[in-house]
């Protein structure tokens, strides 16, 4: 065992406590749902769970508005439901990560509400500018920058009780805290002092590269709809992020205490990845890269502008993020969370013939790279998009916000509703599909978002009893990686980067040399052989595979793991 950082050996499971379990009946899941499943995450053999906001809030963006850091929101249960999960977790040897959400607070946030006061010693806690100049305040165009907010309009909302404007980059009732006054700073790092004093063993620190401003804060290119500037770049990795992260992981003792962090960051390269993640930093133990889900995104790099993924692209990238975090720093891998679509409709192929062999292979192809692997909620049993067809099946603000506004610019509403389906963050959301009741098993009421049609299928009563489930395939890879150093720390080498049905290649670890090849295709793939293609496999160990039998072709979607000798 090398003495590296324990959750370097670690695999997280991401809860999004809205749709994992619901206790009392009123459609939205809660915390004691949670800890009646920790058996679950036990047998998976997970190490951390992460949850996502489970802290009071009005719900403008399901928890990611938050009005209290130190309660919880009594829809989800009270504190000592969140210490009962937090002890059901432990007693399984299983660590909690709560969710950090402070770039910005709720607007019914007590300080947001003080900070609406001109002469209140809070209003510096926020970003507050008045109107652009020769321009009447409130009016169209009276924006002090013309950035767009990530949830589509513009980024500043008039207050008219101040007669000024608020920056807000997600919604307008998610005000951006200033991180350039101290006491803001410090308050932060007291709430999350207060969190490990509960037990808690880290923080997935939501949108933690935008904490930075660049002032002044000045118009950017008027490349989006209504001429709002959607470049964020304009907004990430500002010239105080090293500090402020430095400043957290000393005063909450981040290092010190060996807590687990990771940071969720928006355009972060590898470059930047290293610099936070190097542990000399002393800033994060990983961070979240989007670069791998933009791939099936056209030139304006737009969520909503879909292209057909380019598996060559797909691993040039994670190949990207391997080699250069070889030596320094660390890698978060994840294909799926409560903000993408799910990863078997959108990478696999979700149809009957293949959905449970592209679940599978895809599992294959992440969690024997190098790195921390995430298993989103659902994604262990392989479940699908949500396939709404209507507007109305939908909830979540991005996605409704972007289609009026796009029906409102003339789009096509039909065209919008397939790119919606394939992309919308609802996709990831609908309830966890525990068995094949009425409900899924998620809740007794009425869910607050359609139980998917397929949970008579696809549930985990069922994955469980079938020793060929993409649940067992799951519990296996979780299994090798805590029996097999070579997973854990093992160098990686990509192999046939222009393979288009292909994912290929080695980890090896002194004299210890795995091979991994997956087809990435619903049509059946030969297997190159001689120089320049794969090692040969005389006498190779199969240690997992997705099809019995294994035969010199791969089936469509079948993946293996080989050790070479
Ligand atoms: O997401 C950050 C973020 O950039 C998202 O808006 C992302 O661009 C979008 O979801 C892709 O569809 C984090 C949280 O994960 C998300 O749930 C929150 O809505 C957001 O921050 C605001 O807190």
């Amino acid at each position: 065992m090398s003495d590296a950082p324990w959750w370097q050996s670690s695999v997280v499971y991401q809860i999004y406590p809205r749709s994992f379990a619901d206790s009392d009946g009123d459609g939205i899941g809660d915390l004691p749902g949670i800890l009646s499943r920790v058996d679950y995450l036990s047998a998976l053999g997970v190490d951390v769970v992460w949850l996502s906001p489970v802290y009071r809030s009005p719900m403008d963006d399901n928890g990611y508005d938050i009005s209290d850091y130190s309660d919880v929101d009594p829809l989800f249960g009270t504190l000592a439901d969140l210490e009962a999960v937090i002890e059901g977790l432990h007693a399984r040897g299983i660590k909690l990560v709560m969710d950090l959400v402070v770039n910005h607070t709720s607007d019914e946030h007590p300080w947001f509400q003080e900070s609406r006061d001109p002469a209140s010693p809070k209003r510096d806690w926020y970003i507050w500018r008045p109107a652009r100049e020769g321009h009447e305040p409130g009016t169209p165009g009276a924006e002090p920058t013309n950035w767009g907010s990530f949830f589509s309009g513009s980024g500043w909302q008039f207050d008219p009780k101040s007669g000024e404007y608020y920056l807000h980059l997600f919604s307008a009732k998610q005000p951006d805290l200033n991180w350039e006054n101290p006491e803001v700073r410090q308050a932060v790092y007291a709430m999350m002092r207060g969190w490990v004093e509960r037990g808690v063993d880290g923080f997935r620190m939501d949108v933690i590269n935008l904490i930075s401003k660049t002032y002044p804060l000045v118009d950017g290119p008027a490349n989006g709809p209504g001429g709002l500037c959607y470049d964020p770049s304009m907004v990430v990795e500002g010239p105080r992020l090293h500090e402020f992260l430095r400043e957290m992981n000393r005063e909450v003792g981040i290092s010190e205490r060996g807590l687990f962090t990771v940071g969720e960051m928006v355009l972060v390269d590898v470059d930047d990845a290293r610099s936070h993640t190097d542990e000399a930093a002393g800033e994060l133990g990983m961070v979240f890269t989007f670069e791998h889900m933009n791939i099936d995104s056209g030139p304006s790099g737009l969520k909503w502008d879909v292209v057909p993924l380019s598996l060559p692209a797909l691993k040039a990238n994670l190949a990207q993020w391997q080699y250069g975090l070889a030596d320094v720093g660390w890698n978060s891998l994840y294909f799926e969370n409560h903000d993408q679509p799910r990863s078997v409709s959108r990478f696999g192929d979700d149809g009957p013939e293949h959905r449970v062999a592209s679940a599978k292979t895809l599992a294959t192809t992440l969690h024997l790279l190098k790195g921390t692997p995430y298993v989103y909620q659902g994604q262990e049993l392989g479940m699908t998009n949500a396939g709404f067809a209507s507007i109305d099946q939908y909830d979540d603000l991005e996605s409704t916000r972007f289609y009026a506004e796009a029906v409102a610019g003339g789009a096509d509403p039909e065209g919008l509703l397939g790119v919606i389906a394939f992309k919308s963050r609802d996709n990831a959301r609908t309830p966890m599909q525990w068995d094949a009741s009425p409900n899924a098993g998620f809740t007794t009421g009425t869910p607050w978002l359609p139980v998917t049609a397929n949970h008579v299928e696809i549930n985990a009563e069922a994955a469980i009893a079938d020793p060929t489930s993409v649940f067992h395939h799951y519990r296996r890879l979780i299994e090798l990686r805590h029996e097999l150093e070579v997973v854990r720390q093992g160098r990686f080498a990509l192999l046939l980067p222009d393979d288009e049905q292909l994912f290929a290649y080695t980890r090896t670890l002194d004299d210890e040399v795995l091979l991994v090849v997956a087809n990435w295709s619903s049509q059946p793939a030969v297997l190159p052989s001689g120089p320049d293609t794969l090692p040969p496999l005389d006498g190779a160990e199969l240690l997992l595979g997705t099809h019995d039998d294994p035969a010199e072709h791969l089936a469509p979607w079948e993946s293996r793991l080989y050790r070479l000798v």
